[in-house]
């Protein structure tokens, strides 16, 4: 399918290394989006080395940014994707931006990554969370947050896959008609839980994906999950389940050559977070060998 777009990116820039938009810009590109990166930030490197260095764009210069463009009639974007986002008064200016972008284009898809924290502990100042929760979740067409960031928009414990699906429900309900759980922990392994309400208070699509979990840390792997699903969600709109078996294939295949190229340099994978090889896994991304399926409930 050749259904492209074109999207405007605000997330992290990194000197060194893949997370934000040096991990989602590429990918978008080789699957023949257009791509706008606004960089929220721009860090020497990721913030789990030992130090980083680096410039915080604020609202005011994200507004200043919008509206060169806006002067210039270069507003019309497809889909608009933001991930990890730092500050309350950012992310009031994002929400900004979405209503700005829909009023040139009401077809505005916007694609959420809600970053806020992993395996139980934030990383964003606390006051997100209820922004995220009744402003930002209620306009977002597409959100991708992993089990922590679903149990903290939805205000319950995500411990079954049947919690994943209710979350998912109660997400619906509250905005987005696709939502994906990039990954629940349940007996050691992962499950990616995807849920598609076609229309309003019809009961939603859903299924699941399995994953082994690879033992070792990487980052910048969600910033691609969700900037994958996007691009495939969009070539594939009533099939979200063959979206997110594209994405994982690409994401494990990814996985195993960055594993594969730390042992063959001699590192022990689980001493620290490893930097994925994006570059090299170009034709995993173009045309991923689909190893992992969807299973529908
Ligand atoms: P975010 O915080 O950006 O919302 P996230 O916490 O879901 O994202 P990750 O935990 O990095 O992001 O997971 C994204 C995807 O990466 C998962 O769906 C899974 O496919 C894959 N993944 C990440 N780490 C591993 C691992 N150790 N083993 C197998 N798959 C992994
Ligand atoms: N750790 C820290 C300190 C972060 O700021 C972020 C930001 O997104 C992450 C981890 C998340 O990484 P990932 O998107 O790969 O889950
Ligand atoms: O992927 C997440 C991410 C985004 N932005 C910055 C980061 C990280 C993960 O470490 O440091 C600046």
């Amino acid at each position: 399918p050749s259904e492209t777009g074109r999207v405007l990116s605000i997330q992290s820039h990194t000197v060194q290394g893949y997370v934000g938009n040096k991990s989602a810009v590429f990918p978008l590109q080789l699957l023949g989006y257009d791509v706008d990166p606004i960089n929220s930030v721009q860090f020497s490197n990721h913030t789990g080395y030992p130090t980083f260095k680096g410039q915080v764009l604020n609202g005011q210069q994200l507004c200043d940014l919008i509206e060169g463009l806006e002067a210039n009639d270069l507003l019309y974007y497809t889909h608009l994707l933001t991930g990890y986002i730092g500050s309350v008064s950012f992310l009031s200016t994002v929400l900004e931006v979405v209503n700005k972008l829909r009023s040139v284009n009401p077809k505005l898809i916007y694609v959420c990554d809600p970053v806020m924290g992993d395996e139980g502990k934030l990383y964003v100042p606390p006051e997100l969370v209820s922004v995220y929760r009744e402003k930002v979740v209620p306009v977002a067409s597409m959100l991708t947050p992993n089990q922590f960031e679903a149990e903290q928009l939805t205000g319950f414990r995500i411990e079954s896959e049947k919690d994943g699906r209710k979350a998912c429900n109660i997400l619906h309900a509250a905005g987005p008609s696709k939502v994906v759980i990039t990954s629940i922990s349940i007996d050691g392994n992962l499950l990616l839980i995807g849920s598609h309400q076609k229309e309003k208070g019809q009961l939603p699509e859903q299924f699941k994906i399995k994953i082994p979990k690879i033992p070792a840390y990487f980052t910048g792997t969600g910033d691609l999950m969700t900037a994958l699903l996007l691009g495939w969600s969009n070539k594939y709109p009533d099939n979200l389940g063959k979206a997110a078996e594209l994405a994982v294939s690409s994401l494990q295949a990814l996985l195993q050559r960055t594993l594969k190229d730390y042992k063959e340099a001699g590192h022990d994978p689980k001493s620290s977070s490893l930097e994925i090889r994006l570059i090299q896994s170009q034709d995993d991304i173009r045309n991923p060998e689909v190893n992992f399926k969807a299973e529908r409930y």
